[in-house]
């Protein structure tokens, strides 16, 4: 297997773990943990022994305390641009858009491209310690991987603006009650109750999750017709093994097999 410089990762019962691991740096994203981000993502996408994936940072402190500052001063225009887009393309195709689910484990500061990251993943569930913002005005910076577009969806116009605009930080409690993580779990339980949700998940249909990943997802994207896309997906599914037999395990009232 490949090794990486910026990321842990392993497979263990049908979960992918990758792990940001640049802890003396709190985990910040430079351009090689993207790199790989976008190499690790791309292959768990594709292995079937991966059923679902679990994103966290290394050590007790940090999810990824944004983009790597240091990497900045040095970038033109066209250069910050290009990165953003490409930033973008490893967030929505590979982490929001991979048909496994994608939990982040939010376990210490998430801010700036760290919390744009978290927003791209399908669940985030955080330790009590979490602390999250996008601080990016501070630096004379708007959100550039997502965080303007996905941030609203989640909390609401009103609430994103005022995170994006003052820079705040806020705590994990305060993530939860605005709805932007599902759950706060003290932090040497995160990764289990992760763990936790990624097995009930395996219980039900691979075939059905993927589907259903891909229509939620529509009904954020403007190119696409959200109640179509439901429709098709749908349609497909009757055609599936999963749900046959599905239906009828429930009709024999026993566990269902999925394949
Ligand atoms: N980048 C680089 N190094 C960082 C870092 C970051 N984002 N955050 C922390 N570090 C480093 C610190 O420099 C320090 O390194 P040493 O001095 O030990 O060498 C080490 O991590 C420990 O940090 P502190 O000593 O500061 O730790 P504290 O506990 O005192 O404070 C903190 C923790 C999280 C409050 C503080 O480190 C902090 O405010 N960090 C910066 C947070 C931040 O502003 N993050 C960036 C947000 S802006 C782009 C797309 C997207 C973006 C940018 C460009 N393009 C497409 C081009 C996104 C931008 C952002 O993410």
């Amino acid at each position: 297997m490949v090794q990486y410089s910026n990321l842990n990762y392993v497979i263990k019962d049908s979960i992918g773990y990758v792990i940001i691991n640049r802890e003396p740096q709190l985990n910040a994203l430079n351009q090689e943990t993207l790199d790989e981000l976008q190499d690790i993502f791309m292959h768990f996408n594709a292995d079937d022994h991966v059923r679902g994936i679990i994103l966290t940072g290394a050590g007790l402190k940090a999810f990824a305390a944004g983009a790597d500052i240091k990497e900045f001063l040095d970038l033109s225009v066209i250069q910050a641009r290009w990165l953003s887009e490409r930033g973008h393309i490893i967030f929505s195709d590979l982490i929001e858009g991979s048909p496994k689910p994608v939990i982040a484990a939010i376990n210490g500061y998430a801010l700036g491209g760290g919390l744009e990251m978290a927003l791209a993943c399908h669940i985030r569930i955080a330790s009590d310690n979490a602390k999250m913002g996008l601080p990016e005005v501070s630096l004379g910076l708007i959100p550039g991987y997502g965080g303007t577009q996905r941030l609203p969806k989640l909390i609401g116009k009103g609430q994103a603006m005022q995170m994006i605009l003052t820079g705040d930080m806020i705590d994990a409690q305060r993530a939860y009650e605005l709805g932007l993580v599902n759950e706060v779990i003290a932090q040497d339980k995160l990764i289990a109750r992760a763990e936790e949700i990624l097995h009930k998940i395996f219980t039900r249909s691979r075939v059905a999750v993927a589907n259903a990943i891909t229509a939620i997802n529509a009904a954020e994207d403007k190119q696409q017709n959200g109640n179509k896309v439901e429709m098709d997906a749908f349609g497909h599914l009757f055609g599936t093994e999963d749900f046959k037999e599905g239906v009828s395990a429930f009709l024999a009232k026993r566990t269902p097999n999925f394949e």
